[in-house]
């Protein structure tokens, strides 16, 4: 058999591993990290290393599928596009908000995806976007919008020469970073360490994080918002504001000071649990650090006051001279400035609103809390058709019974996919994609366009395999998607004939597809890159500048008026909710409360699938992990099954005792329960239960100035279930 060696990098998270992968007789046999490569130098993960596994399974989609009578019949891309576009013709001439897209974290991972998905839903002219943004982050692209203009304008810790750095509500060593591409987590926070600096995490669980830190601080879910608020107010009270660097680029101060002065250290400790002696000796550390930072993830993003959250920790980096310097936090600069781009062109505005709700648009996207309601709701703009791509909403979003409900009730479900999960069992219509290693592309949009890199680079990777049967690329799909529906990606008639030229022309005798590779060159060398054939010829990958510490604050900032918001009225009238939100957190008659947690083995939904990742009675199942004294509290013991009750459903699951986690805290992973799904054939016949069925979607549960649901901090009741564990707790669907 002859093999063949290629090079590419892991498209599945933000780290993009750089891969060695060996081909054999067109398939993938092994994959190996890239020792060579410049941002991860040998590093990968398991969920990278076995990827293939997962691609190379008999469920993956090969040909566009059609329910008929509730089963799934293969069809051709010729009627598939065909039916879709009539259906979507029909409900433009109503109007073209009846046409929806959910735009999952999968698509992020192409460069082209989001594009021309996005291509094909102004063509339409339908603003009804939703992506998976209002699960996770959706609360830093608001207050980034707020402080710096734009939202994309996401600082990131300076970790080769940061002397603190405090970590709240991310777990790098599990999650492989946020907002950052950057690997071998362990070895770069030990690295902080071993040159004297200190690295503290803050979290209701002494995470994988906290293992490898100096010091780790339990926290309250929900509460980290008093946690910085009191950081701030103690900043303020020692007179440490800098303000020279705040007169000279900053606005706002005193209004953010005024927000700040109720919370004292001693007057939160009430609602996050840590004492004034510890929170003043982390604000002792931190101003006395030659450069610090402080990281959030989806800890803080998920929780209930999340954008606020946000906004007083890059405050307190902007008001202490830590934003935009060597040490601290650092503005990434990408192959282009996207901020002056998008500036120019009007993009990201948020005058639109929402019909249910009249949430303002964000990154272009409405709240996927309210998805539910657009589609139940009866008017002249109800929701009738959704295309989802690369996510898999039923799974990830909040209150799931509830969307189930909505999307059966759908008149056209288009899914994406490369497989045929728990959404694309309820579709219409399932259109197979290909996977990341069957396609060119280029790095995630963050390191590319936005620099969030710890060593900059840039890097282009051929497909290493073909894809199976008739699956085809996003870009593809959604050109194709258009010209059936009758509109123009991007409302660009000249564009969309150019598109469709390209794709016959490059399809003469082969399979469908737009050249990428082209597409891609395009791209780069219209943004003084190397091209793409060049740079697929340095696996390695090819080293890019620094972003140059201060000129962000000087010239980069997208307001206005050029200066750094320190608060603005949305903020402002955000922050008005703060004391009843202490009222409710130190009120609460709650025992427990429920929070996420990840493992190295499981990407959100997708890898639950994989036979070489859940084999065993430990990996076969999501747990309910609960503390040992909480345990003997509800008479149970590991392995026992628990009743896990929120004001949305009932879950049950077995019991995993963990004593790394806050008393009155329990944790439970997502992503799992998919006895639902018509083609996970592994993932189908294995435990876990849909955390998702507990969380609470609706106006009255989405943060409003971000659109972001809650899916953390979920006020939980715990009773000690008589029943087995069986698939039946699955059962709340
Ligand atoms: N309770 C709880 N809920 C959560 C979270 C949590 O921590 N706790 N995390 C949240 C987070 S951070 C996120 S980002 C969301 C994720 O929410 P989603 O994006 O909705 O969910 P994923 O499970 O990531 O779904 C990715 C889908 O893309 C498919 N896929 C993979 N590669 C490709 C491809 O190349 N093309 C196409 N078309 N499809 C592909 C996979 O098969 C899978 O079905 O979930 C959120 N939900
Ligand atoms: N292995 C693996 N890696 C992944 C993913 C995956 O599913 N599996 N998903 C990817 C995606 S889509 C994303 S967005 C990133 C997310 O990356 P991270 O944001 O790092 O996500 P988590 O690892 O879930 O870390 C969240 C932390 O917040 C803590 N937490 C929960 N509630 C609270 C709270 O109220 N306050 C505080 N302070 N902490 C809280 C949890 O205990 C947990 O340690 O990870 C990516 N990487
Ligand atoms: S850390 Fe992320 S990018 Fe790297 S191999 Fe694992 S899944 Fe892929
Ligand atoms: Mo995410």
């Amino acid at each position: 058999m002859s093999s063949i060696e290629k090079h590419t990098f892991c498209r599945i998270c933000e780290a993009s591993c750089g891969l060695n992968v060996t081909v054999t007789e067109g398939e993938i046999t092994d994959i190996r990290p890239n020792e060579q490569h410049i941002g991860t130098a040998g590093f990968a993960c398991m969920k990278g290393l076995n990827q293939h596994h997962m691609y190379a399974s008999p469920d993956r989609l090969k040909t566009p599928l059609k329910r008929v009578n509730g089963k799934y019949v293969p069809i051709s891309w010729s009627q598939a596009l065909d039916e879709i576009g009539t259906k979507v013709k029909a409900l433009k001439a109503v109007s073209p908000n009846k046409i929806a897209m959910y735009v999952g974290t999968a698509a992020g991972f192409s460069i082209l995806h989001p594009i021309f998905a996005e291509g094909f839903m102004r063509g339409l002219g339908s603003h009804n976007i939703f992506s998976s943004a209002t699960q996770d982050c959706a609360n830093r692209f608001a207050s980034a919008t707020e402080m710096y203009g734009f939202p994309f304008h996401q600082p990131f810790p300076d970790l080769d020469a940061t002397r603190y750095l405090l970590v709240v509500g991310t777990n790098p060593v599990v999650s492989k970073w946020t907002f950052l591409q950057v690997a071998h987590p362990v070895k770069r926070l030990k690295a902080i360490s071993a040159r004297g600096g200190k690295v503290v995490v803050v979290d209701p669980r002494r995470t994988e994080t906290a293992k490898v830190a100096d010091a780790y601080q339990p926290i309250r879910p929900n509460s980290d918002v008093f946690f910085f608020a009191a950081f701030l107010n103690e900043i303020f009270a020692r007179g440490a504001v800098k303000d020279d660097i705040v007169v000279a680029h900053m606005r706002g101060l005193d209004d953010l000071h005024a927000v700040v002065a109720p919370w004292t250290p001693e007057r939160t400790e009430a609602a996050t649990g840590i004492t004034p002696k510890a929170l003043k000796a982390m604000v002792s550390d931190y101003l006395a650090a030659d450069g610090a930072s402080i990281v959030t993830g989806t800890g803080v993003g998920m929780g209930r006051y999340g954008t606020t959250a946000h906004w007083l920790a890059e405050a307190i980096g902007a008001v202490t001279g830590n934003l935009d310097r060597e040490g601290g936090m650092i503005m990434g600069e990408g192959i282009f400035d996207f901020a002056a781009y998008a500036k120019r062109e009007g993009l990201f505005t948020r005058d639109k609103r929402s019909r249910i709700g009249g949430f303002r648009q964000l990154n272009g996207g409405f709240p996927g809390g309210i998805l539910a309601d657009e589609i139940l709701t009866p008017g002249d703009e109800q929701i009738r058709a959704l295309f989802v791509t690369g996510g898999n909403p039923l799974m990830t979003m909040a209150n799931s019974g509830r969307l189930k409900e909505a999307f059966a009730d759908l008149d056209l479900l288009v899914v994406t996919d490369i497989y045929l999960n728990e959404t694309a069992s309820l579709a219409t219509h399932v259109l197979p994609a290909t996977s990341p290693l069957e396609r060119a592309d280029l790095p995630f949009f963050f390191p590319l366009f936005l620099g969030m890199q710890s060593a900059p680079y840039i890097a282009a990777t051929d497909a290493v395999v073909a894809p199976p049967g008739d699956a085809r690329d996003e870009a593809t799909i959604y050109t194709d998607l258009a010209t059936a529906s009758g509109v123009s990606l991007f409302g660009n008639r000249w564009a969309q004939w150019g598109l469709r030229f390209m794709a016959w022309a490059n399809s003469l005798g082969r399979r469908r597809s737009l050249p990428i590779g082209f597409i891609l060159d395009r791209i780069l060398k219209a943004n003084g890159q190397p091209g793409f054939k060049a740079l697929t010829r340095q696996p390695e990958g090819v080293p890019r500048p620094k972003a140059e510490t201060g000129k962000f604050l000087r010239q980069r900032m997208t307001t206005e008026d050029g200066k750094l918001h320190l608060s603005t009225p949305l903020l402002l009238e955000e922050a008005k909710g703060l004391e009843q939100a202490f009222k409710a957190l130190t009120d609460s008659t709650h025992p427990f409360r429920l929070i996420t947690k990840r493992a190295h083995h499981t990407h959100n939904s997708w890898t639950q699938n994989i036979a070489e990742l859940t084999r065993g009675a430990e990996r076969s199942t999501n747990h309910v992990y609960v503390h040992p004294s909480d345990a003997k509290t509800l008479a149970v013991k590991e392995g026992d099954a628990l009743d896990i009750r929120s004001e949305t459903a009932v879950i049950r699951l077995p019991v995993k005792l963990n004593a790394d986690l806050t008393p009155g805290v329990v944790a439970v992973p997502h992503g799992w329960g998919h006895q639902g799904a018509k083609g996970l054939s592994v993932a189908s016949k294995i435990g876990g239960a849909n955390v998702n069925l507990l969380a609470a979607d609706g106006v009255d549960n989405i943060e409003g100035i971000s659109g972001m649901v809650h899916l953390t901090g979920i006020p939980v009741q715990l009773s000690k279930s008589t029943a087995d564990i069986s698939t039946e707790s699955w059962s709340g669907l």
